[in-house]
């Protein structure tokens, strides 16, 4: 018998078809904001939408209720040659509103223009109250099956595959905040399994600022801007901050990662993520095990140096969203290992004396290795931020069958608040039914009515038990997988507003940490901690804040006490030697160079073929180059044009991860002082060469940075006065050469042997 064709999905197999045909091919460089060309002239042809970017897709087409559609998802997008009103009318005309007289007053019959203006003003909806900057992508996560034993969670088997879609975010900023702030991290995960949606909502740092969620309020209103003059935004660097951490010493373990490397990473593609609490999963047979869980990401964690992060910010405040969009787009997908630690489920929720409910410790990963279960690939940018990006709702109680919770106070008040959270923020109780947070698996619950309900229930009874609807829905039972809580025990015992006292150790993981890390590490640590405090208006607080440091490290409290011109105070806690964490550290290892960003710098009078040849190297390796010449356009004729992505005046050394030097250029027709302030006029009268060149080498030498020098090159370093045989810096007769070197160098991140610490 042949297998009848459901006619809706054979219908929607062609119209993607279709879509698929029209999507061009990857653009070598990403950032073209079409699929195409744009016209000089307007274009005055009628014809359908344009089809999403080769790199964006949108939501699975899943009805609200968890059905899929079989809907192509350019039918879920706006449709028609025509412009229309909401209601589908066509309309002739929108730039103007309708008048008694060209000159005369707008009547209030304008449905159109009424329509149109009143949607806008209600364009927005409220900003998260923490992690409100983000920037989100889709992929799929495969399990390794290595899981099976400790957790029946289906997506965990064996080369099961889930849709996921993954958001990034600070903490502190509003919605329109830099990415290059120094902050924690958000790191959220939604699975759509077949089991429901499981939620994986963590950091970038494993642990965290507070042991109990009833600080929340507190620790974010001391991290946002001061209420009076709402200043500074999206920073630590300020004293409400600093006077809450050092006064609730609990937060000193996360404020140290924060003035570590950690607090500025270079991407969202280089960061670990960290489900942050101790998680119970519960096997096949109801075994269970702790688990903490982890994100490793294929291309290592690395960071941005504190300059770098800072220029970064004014320059390009998008720097981490568009890095994350552009390594999509140009095919280099992120992927990380998804790994747990695992614990034995003991009585006393210990393990090797650390307590496993106190989310501000970590289990050092030599003691309880990080085993990996699966593998995220992040595949597809989304197709429309707001109904994505901002629209997605994560809550840590979304959980399947195989994962359940344990009694981290921190844990047990978030999941009561990111249900409400959503509540206000997404205009009430069925957020679910948006299409990004829909589930792919059918629901049948008897939650009914409500702002924005687009399910449309049947049947008379929803409620339970009934006789009315045949006594739908019926309750499943553990062996037709409903979720059943584990039977914990929880102990008998007095109502108290309290912590256990393993919870009031605040110092020794802050140590262990700063003894992890590796020189250059530290100096990066003293001088964020100089920096923040440095940025403090009250002189107690920094002096409070030097006696935390001195219960961490005697040189850390020293060195910090220094920039500041304050007295070292003595420790109040000891500093108890702990058995450092290599794993912790980010310097020394080896990585794969996708999507680093390569600037090719030539005067345009070079030898162009071998721009050409070096450009070609770049991308075959699966890093961006970036060509950078005196004026924009393209360079070498029309046979074979080399195209100028950036000039003198666009460009800034944070941009690229290396740069390479094919030329010397003499300065660009605007290099002058009045018109750039980047250009010192005297330098260019001195050297010959543009200045903002020699501003860019000078940053990126600064920065740690690879350089590459070929051919005339070489004079831009001497002008520069930068040594060319100082650790980083390549100069060669053949530009292959120089590439091969640099490419190397940027698998080890940066150069770090430039500098000498002196800790
Ligand atoms: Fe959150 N957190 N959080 N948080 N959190 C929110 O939920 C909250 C905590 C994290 O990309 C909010 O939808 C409380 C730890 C991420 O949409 C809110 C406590 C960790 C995101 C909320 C914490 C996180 C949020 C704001 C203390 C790491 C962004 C908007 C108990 C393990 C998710 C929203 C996204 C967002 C509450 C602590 C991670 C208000 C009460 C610990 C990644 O519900």
């Amino acid at each position: 018998m042949t297998e009848k064709k459901n006619p809706v999905a054979a219908a929607a197999e062609k119209v993607v078809e279709k879509v698929q045909e029209a999507v061009p091919p990857p653009n070598e460089i990403p950032g073209a904001p079409s699929p195409e060309v744009a016209s000089v002239k307007e274009p005055a042809e009628p014809r359908e939408p344009l089809p999403p970017k080769h790199d964006q897709r949108g939501p699975d087409t899943y009805s609200p209720t968890g059905h899929p559609t079989g809907v192509p998802q350019g039918d879920m997008a706006q449709g028609g040659a025509y412009l229309t009103t909401a209601q589908g009318a066509r309309l002739y005309e929108t730039d103007h509103s309708l008048k008694a007289g060209s000159r005369g007053p707008v009547l209030l019959q304008d449905h159109h223009l009424r329509e149109k203006i009143t949607h806008f003003d209600h364009e927005r909806i409220p900003e998260r109250v923490v992690h409100a900057r983000g920037a989100a992508a889709h992929g799929v996560f495969k399990g390794y099956g290595t899981a099976g034993g400790i957790s029946k969670a289906a997506f965990l088997g064996k080369d099961a595959e889930t849709p996921v879609f993954v958001r990034f975010s600070t903490v502190l900023g509003s919605r329109g905040s830099a990415d290059t702030v120094r902050d924690t991290r958000g790191f959220a995960t939604k699975f759509y399994t077949d089991e429901g949606v499981f939620d994986l909502v963590g950091n970038n740092i494993p642990v965290f600022f507070i042991q109990d969620a009833i600080k929340f309020p507190d620790v974010i209103h001391a991290g946002k801007p001061h209420p009076d003059r709402e200043i500074p935004q999206a920073q630590s660097a300020h004293d409400t901050f600093w006077d809450f951490v050092t006064l609730h010493t609990e937060a000193t373990h996360h404020t140290l990662w924060n003035m570590s490397d950690r607090g500025i990473p270079r991407s969202y593609r280089m960061m670990e993520g960290f489900g942050v609490h101790t998680f119970r999963l519960v096997n096949a047979e109801g075994a269970t095990t702790l688990v903490k869980f982890h994100w490793k990401p294929k291309l290592g964690v690395h960071s941005l140096v504190w300059e770098e992060a800072q220029i970064t910010a004014g320059m390009d405040p998008d720097f981490h969203r568009r890095d994350l969009a552009d390594a999509i787009e140009a095919g280099a997908f992120p992927q990380w290992e998804l790994g747990v630690q695992t614990f034995p489920d003991t009585e006393d929720q210990m393990f090797e004396g650390i307590d496993l409910l106190d989310p501000t410790k970590i289990v050092p990963e030599e003691l309880a290795p990080v085993q990996p279960i699966g593998l995220m690939t992040l595949n597809a940018n989304p197709s429309n931020y707001f109904a994505e990006t901002e629209q997605v709702a994560f809550h840590v109680g979304h959980v399947v069958p195989g994962i359940d919770f344990t009694d981290d106070p921190l844990l047990q008040g978030r999941l009561f608040s990111y249900l409400d959270t959503q509540i206000s923020r997404l205009g009430g109780p069925n957020f679910g039914q948006l299409p990004i947070n829909r589930t792919h698996t059918p629901v049948n619950d008897m939650l009914r009515d409500g702002m924005h309900q687009t399910a449309v229930h049947r049947g008379v009874a929803p409620y339970h038990p009934n006789s009315l609807d045949g006594g739908c829905p019926f309750l499943a039972g553990e062996d037709a997988g409903a979720f059943v809580e584990v039977p914990a025990e929880v102990p008998a015992a007095r109502k108290v507003r309290d912590a256990a006292a393993s919870f009031d150790d605040h110092f020794s993981q802050a140590r262990l940490f700063w003894l992890s890390m590796s020189p250059t590490e530290r100096e990066h640590i003293v001088a964020a901690y100089t920096f923040e405090l440095g940025k403090c208006w009250e002189q107690a607080v920094k002096e409070r804040a030097l006696t935390v440091l001195a219960n961490i490290d005697t040189d850390l409290c020293a060195q910090v006490a220094a920039g500041l011109g304050l007295p070292v105070p003595e420790a109040s806690v000891p500093p108890v030697d702990a058995e450092p964490s290599p794993a912790l550290s980010q310097v020394g290892g080896e990585w794969p160079v996708d999507g680093r960003v390569v600037g090719i710098v030539t005067d345009g009078a070079d030898d162009l073929d071998t721009v050409r040849t070096v450009r070609q190297a770049v991308l075959d390796v699966g890093m961006v180059p970036l060509v950078v010449a005196p004026a924009g356009g393209t360079l070498g004729g029309d046979a074979d044009p080399v195209v100028v992505q950036r000039t003198f005046t666009t460009a800034r050394s944070v941009e690229f991860d290396a740069i390479l030097l094919a030329g010397a250029p003499t300065p660009a027709p605007d290099a002058y002082g009045a018109r750039d302030a980047k250009v010192d006029d005297n330098a260019a009268a001195v050297t010959g060469m543009d200045p903002r060149l020699l501003l860019m080498v000078t940053e990126a030498y600064r920065h740690g940075k690879a350089i590459g020098v070929w051919g005339e090159g070489g004079s831009v370093l001497e002008a520069a006065g930068l040594p060319a045989d100082s650790a980083g810096v390549v100069t060669g007769e053949s530009a292959s050469s120089v590439l091969e070197a640099v490419t190397g160098l940027l698998g080890g991140h940066r150069a770090w042997d430039r500098f000498t610490p002196a800790l």
